[in-house]
């Protein structure tokens, strides 16, 4: 698994995407996806980053019907992916960039065990609107569901927007329209109602997934609760801003 973990730092790295592992080798299971996975966040922290939460993936139709997967799977976040909102991101580090609109929570307490969505909710500090960065380390994001896990679903960078409120001053959290527009001009329509029905419920999911890996969610993290529209490949120059109902605006510049 390290070695593989490797190989996946290394394409980052080198900017060189690699084939999906499920190919050479079939049998390459979720389980091993997500024990490369943890090789790899070893490798961040060792790198110096710390860990500052988790990020969930495929939640939405959307995003499962543009990757092909249709199980929610999660990630991990450090302080080095993120970007300050209406700031710069650069990609040059990055192999083939895409943006997703997402919905992030910071969490007040520990969060374990099997939550429902409001007891998952009940332990949310604050949410506001986000964007993330996705680049996958495979060619032309051609994976299957243990090969993206293990390339620590695609992420890159994420930029939090800087008006967040508490969940009781959202009303209707579990149906905000959301809007994704590219250098002025509209590119995605959502709602929060694409992840999972409810964005709480992926905060919940994101925790059982976390206790069958032996794990809880630690208080003040941030979660990103999933893509909730289609990604968008980013060019440098591209001005990317996200509007959500209720929460505000979110936008960065690629550079
Ligand atoms: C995997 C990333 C999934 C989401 O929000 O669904 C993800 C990918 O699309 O490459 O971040
Ligand atoms: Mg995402």
């Amino acid at each position: 698994m390290k070695k593989i973990a490797l190989q996946l730092w290394e394409a980052q790295e080198n900017r060189r995407a690699l084939r999906r592992f499920t190919k050479s080798n079939p049998a390459f299971s979720l389980a091993e996806g997500y024990l490369v996975q943890r090789e790899l966040r070893a490798l961040h922290l060792k790198a110096g980053a710390k860990l500052v939460g988790y990020k969930m993936g495929m939640t939405s139709k959307a995003k499962m019907a543009q990757m092909k997967i249709d199980a929610p799977i999660l990630g991990f976040l450090t302080d080095r992916m993120e970007c300050a909102d209406g700031g710069e991101v650069s990609l040059s580090a990055r192999i083939q960039a895409k943006v997703e609109p997402e919905i992030v929570f910071v969490t007040g307490r520990e969060l374990s065990g099997r939550p429902s969505p409001q007891a998952a909710l009940a332990a949310v500090a604050s949410l506001s609107g986000g964007l993330e960065i996705i680049d996958s380390r495979y060619e032309n994001y051609d994976f299957q569901l243990p090969d993206v896990v293990a390339d620590n679903c695609s992420s890159a960078a994420f930029v939090r927007g800087s008006s967040a409120r508490r969940p009781a001053q959202v009303a209707g959290m579990a149906n905000l329209g959301i809007l994704l527009e590219v250098n002025g001009r509209p590119s995605q329509f959502g709602s929060s109602a694409a992840i999972l029905g409810d964005p709480a419920r992926s905060l919940a999911e994101l925790v059982a997934l976390l206790d069958a890996q032996g794990e809880s969610l630690p208080a003040g993290s941030v979660v990103l609760a999933g893509g909730a529209t289609a990604a968008v490949s980013l060019a440098k120059g591209d001005h990317v801003r996200a509007t959500f109902e209720g929460l505000g605006a979110v936008e960065f510049t690629a550079v």
